[in-house]
């Protein structure tokens, strides 16, 4: 799977390319990363790519004929990628659309914008889909794109060091991961639980269900409207409320 940035701080987005598990991706050829400098396209020789906004107002505006050139430079090599502008006003991206991506195997194009923001025109023209990482502005599009990237990467086969390693992240069925220990056995006088030191597979089985359900309604309830708890699920928050009673009848 292809990545491809254009951006106007390329340094900032190829030191990205260049360290852990993605540059372990590259390696072993399962993903490749470029990034291409919107600068070089463009067409005066101030290099100017930005300008003043019309009707007024503050900040500066990317010109839409360095973007286009930029955009058209990149699709030329691979036509088949779908060119991607990270924005605010975009779909809200998530571990589900994480997945999309991964699973379609198309090539991505991201357009990074810094100033206030792009002409319209490209957005309309060229642009295939607006992606928002979240309610919050950054100063330019890298941070995000580099998100989009690093999540779809990590859910390519063979990315990460085991195929199982992915399976159990936090909102994978829309459940956060269980809780995890190393050693020490103490680590400033607390333990890890004796279930995890047992051996037993089926024990340590519920014993991570359990605790991903309750980090679940602890810290993100709104969760379970995505997913309602299954049969197994209920039986345990059962098993959890009687816990809870024994204490409060204490
Ligand atoms: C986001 C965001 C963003 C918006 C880029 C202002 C520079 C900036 N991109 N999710 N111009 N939130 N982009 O804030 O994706």
């Amino acid at each position: 799977m292809n990545f491809t940035v254009l951006t106007l701080f390329p340094e900032f987005v190829s030191a990205f390319f260049d360290h852990g598990m993605i540059l372990r991706g590259i390696e072993k050829g399962l993903i490749t990363g470029a990034c291409i400098n919107i600068r070089d396209f463009a067409q005066d020789r101030h290099k100017t790519v930005d300008d003043k906004p019309y009707g007024g107002g503050s900040g500066m505006i990317m010109k839409p004929e360095t973007l286009q050139a930029a955009i058209v430079h990149a699709k030329k090599n691979q036509p088949e990628s779908k060119v991607l502008l990270m924005s605010p006003q975009g779909t809200p991206f998530n571990q589900e659309k994480a997945g999309d991506m991964a699973s379609k195997k198309q090539g991505l194009i991201f357009v990074c914008g810094r100033y206030e923001g792009i002409d319209e025109r490209i957005c309309t023209s060229l642009i295939d889909e607006e992606i928002s990482i979240g309610d919050y502005v950054l100063t330019g599009g890298e941070l995000a794109a580099m998100t989009l990237i690093d999540s779809i990467a990590r859910l390519i086969p063979g990315v990460l060091g085991s195929c199982e390693s992915s399976k159990s992240d936090s909102f994978s069925g829309h459940r956060l991961e269980y809780a995890q220990y190393t050693r020490p056995e103490v680590f400033e006088d607390m333990e890890v639980p004796q279930i995890l030191l047992s051996g037993n597979h089926e024990k340590i089985r519920y014993w991570r269900k359990k605790s991903a359900l309750q980090r679940t309604f602890l810290k993100r309830p709104d969760l379970f409207d995505k997913t309602s708890p299954g049969d197994e699920e209920k039986q345990i928050l059962k098993q959890w409320c009687r816990e809870l009673e024994k204490i409060v009848r204490e």
